[in-house]
């Protein structure tokens, strides 16, 4: 794989914090200090901005920066109810053009008091849903958020709409009716885009926990005819209470609609399945809990309470509960079917003591990343698997995006940590994710505890992302440190000097598998139909065939190798690079048995360095093989001519001299030339006799021309009439030297 690395300058000299791939920016953000420190937010109180958007607002085609700021309520009310949600606050910081930002709230809004939602904003998104041209802001909003212990019944809000008003200017909207919101997800359908809300409540003031009674709470919303208005176009039927809508990118005509779920009455959560019916309607079609069913067991609380708990089993492992916190769709490589990514959190029990109750203080962090098809209007667990997958990260938030520039999307976890960074899984292509190591990214060590977080998004638009680090999880209002850092990408990701090694059992038909330099292991199965490119990179890597060795052939092109089952039903041609040790069911061969080069009596063959641009010329069959089963660069062309009968008198040695400048052979009959050579030319390494040649023209041979690249500076044989006349007519920087000596042909 080319590298992309561009290299640094001197004045970027590598701080600790840095990584090779992001720099630490200085005077772009304009220090956040203010806000945190907002009367509004009473005092001693922590103040968070987890739900940050980055989208353009001024249209100066630079992403603006979107906050949610917002506090719980004082200690004071502490057990009280109150009503209404925590303090928040929006800001807007407005991309100046030239690489800084600064406050633009007020040139959005008019407004010069501070803007405040409605409650809390648990999850956001963008898009142009009014069709101006301006992006528009949308946050599900709830009132739990910052009121720990109020009654459940008083956690409902309205959600927000920052709509645009077409002239550059916002309106802040309340929209959907009261719930208690979780989650926002947006469907660009044909007849108007719709924004889906997951919510808690069934409506306003009433919270359904009765089991028999399971009414969700999922709405949908479209613009009406006022642009102004918003028309539900869903509300989500009985079975899950609540449910987190996702992008519907899933089929082309916007009739199927993958939703994460929440479901506390089964102990779980899992992903929704919806499809339009004929009256165009939305349906629930399919459900995947990926755990299995409910159990109650003896537990022991924190608090040391002995009672009754449901848990459920999660690939083997005994969970408390199961969470959802984010979910996603993306394609597993180019084209190929949307899949839905599921991110599941809960808190893992290993085993009860021995008094036979689990005990709360057993328990570790859990989250895995699952992945389902919906063939068949039907959501399937897919065994897509994470090399190194961390499963004790606590994060509520994932992402699917390229990082590596090789059109492979790959996944973003974005945890609660001190440093803050992202944790990658690289995409393979086929099935296999694999963490990119943390040194890829910053490491910097905030005094933010572990509230710190990140973000991708592309600040100064050059197509390399970068990295936004603040105390998103909330820090005090009076902490030293809140001004948040902003990471410039310098380019993308190269991940090539990853060593775990990486076995691909299952290819998922996948048209491109890349892994890197670790000893990987590629196996046929489910292999693409048509053709696939595989680049196993560094390492000592294998590709397993399900056949014996006999039913493929094999050709060079540059320097992979295209492997073609003979009989098309039985796969598709793979295009192989780097890629070591080929195995059949009947064991390792060598490229030679795949090409079958066919050995001919006094054959010269010819190779085409790829390197170089030049030929190679070998009379040996030895070398022949052993050049194309070692030498990724020389591609073979076949035989090319015969050498003369040495039993004929005009047969005359050729002898070969190495070009260590050039790394190429030289051939000559003439003992002057060669003399000449020996006594002239050091860079020559002479070889010896390479095969025997016709000092005249023979009954049945053929002259063997010489050409000399003037570009190269090297020599250029051929025995085919076509070829040489083509090179004299067409290639102006080979020089025709005539004949060198004269040779038998391949056929005749
Ligand atoms: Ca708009
Ligand atoms: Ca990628
Ligand atoms: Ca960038
Ligand atoms: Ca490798």
């Amino acid at each position: 794989m080319v590298s992309k690395s561009k290299g640094l300058k001197s004045s970027e000299i590598i701080k600790m914090s840095n990584s090779t791939f992001f720099q630490k920016t200085t005077n772009v953000l304009p220090s956040l200090t203010p806000y945190y420190r907002w009367d509004g937010f009473h005092d001693q109180e922590f103040v968070s901005s987890t739900n940050n958007v980055f989208a353009d607002l001024n249209r100066d085609n630079l992403p603006d920066l979107i906050f949610h700021f917002w506090s719980g309520q004082n200690s004071e009310n502490a057990g009280a109810v109150v009503s209404g949600g925590s303090p928040n606050r929006l800001v807007v910081l407005l991309s100046n053009g030239d690489g800084t930002y600064s406050d633009g709230t007020f040139t959005l809004t008019k407004s010069d008091n501070p803007i405040q939602l409605d409650g809390v904003s648990r999850k956001s998104l963008h898009h142009d849903f009014n069709a101006d041209g301006y992006q528009d802001i949308f946050f599900a909003i709830n009132r739990e958020d910052g009121r720990s212990g109020q009654p459940p019944e008083t956690n409902n809000a309205f959600s927000a709409a920052i709509l645009s008003a077409g002239n550059g200017q916002y309106e802040i909207k309340n929209f959907g009716i009261e719930n208690w919101y979780h989650s926002i997800g947006i469907i660009p359908s044909g007849t108007g885009v719709e924004v889906w809300l997951g919510g808690y409540s069934q409506s306003s003031g009433q919270i359904f926990r009765d089991a028999t009674v399971q009414l969700a709470s999922g709405f949908g919303y479209k613009l009406g005819d006022t642009q102004t208005s918003f028309s539900p176009v869903i509300q989500v039927p009985g079975h899950a209470n609540t449910f987190t809508a996702i992008p519907n990118l899933l089929d082309l005509d916007n009739t199927k609609q993958v939703v994460s779920v929440v479901d506390i009455f089964s102990g779980g959560a899992g992903l929704g399945l919806f499809v339009k019916d004929s009256d165009n309607n939305w349906i629930l079609s399919s459900t995947n809990f990926p755990h299995s069913s409910q159990t109650t067991v003896n537990f022991v609380s924190h608090s040391g309470n002995l009672g009754q708990t449901p848990v459920t089993e999660l690939d083997g492992k005994v969970v408390l509960a199961i969470g959802h916190s984010a979910s996603g769709v993306l394609q597993l490589f180019p084209d190929s079917p949307f899949i839905a990514g599921f991110k599941a959190s809960g808190a893992v029990v290993a085993n009860p003591r021995s008094d036979g109750a689990f005990y709360e203080q057993d328990a570790q962090p859990f989250s895995t990343i699952q992945f389902y098809s919906t063939e068949n209007d039907t959501l399937a667990r897919l065994p897509i698997t994470i090399v190194g997958e961390d499963q004790s990260q606590n994060s509520n938030f994932i992402e699917f995006m390229d990082l590596t520039d090789d059109d492979l999307t790959d996944i973003v976890v974005y945890p609660y940590s001190n440093t803050g960074s992202p944790t990658v899984y690289a995409n393979t292509g086929a099935g296999v994710f694999i963490k990119v190591p943390d040194n890829k990214f910053p490491q910097e060590a905030t005094n933010w505890g572990n509230a710190a977080s990140s973000k991708f998004f592309d600040y100064n638009k050059d197509g390399v992302q970068d990295l936004i680090v603040g105390p998103m999880n909330g820090i005090q209002r009076d902490h030293p440190q809140q001004d948040w850092v902003l990471f410039r990408g310098t380019d993308y990701l190269n991940i090539d000097d990853i060593t775990d090694p990486i076995t691909i059992t299952d290819r998922f038909e996948s048209t491109v598998i890349k892994t890197w330099s670790g000893d990987d292991i590629i196996f046929d199965t489910n292999s693409n139909s048509n053709s696939t490119d595989i680049n196993a990179g560094n390492g000592i890597d294998t590709i397993v065939y399900s056949l014996s060795v006999d039913n493929y052939t094999a050709s060079e092109i540059n320097k992979s190798v295209i492997v073609t089952p003979i009989d098309p039903s039985t796969g598709g041609a793979d295009t192989l690079t780097s890629i070591e040790v080929l195995q059949f069911s009947d064991g390792v061969a060598q490229l030679t048995d795949l090409i079958r080069p066919e050995d001919i009596d006094r054959g010269i063959y010819r190779f085409f360095n790829v390197d170089t641009g030049t030929h190679f010329l070998s009379g040996s069959t030895v070398e022949r093989d052993s050049v194309i089963n070692n030498l990724d660069a020389f591609n073979f062309e076949g035989p090319t001519f015969r050498a003369a009968d040495p039993t004929n008198a005009a047969a005359d040695t050729v002898f070969r001299f190495f070009n260590t400048q050039t790394g190429t052979h030289f051939f000559t009959q003439s003992t002057v030339e060669r003399d000449n050579i020996l006594d002239t030319l050091p860079q020559f390494s002479f070889e010896g006799e390479a095969y025997k040649g016709y000092t005249e023209q023979v009954d049945g041979s053929i002259p063997l021309y010489r050409f000399f690249n003037t570009q190269t500076g090297t020599h250029f044989y051929t025995a085919a009439e076509a070829e040489k006349d083509s090179i004299i007519d067409n290639l102006p920087t080979f020089n025709f030297e005539g004949t060198a000596y004269w040779v038998d042909p391949v056929m005749g």
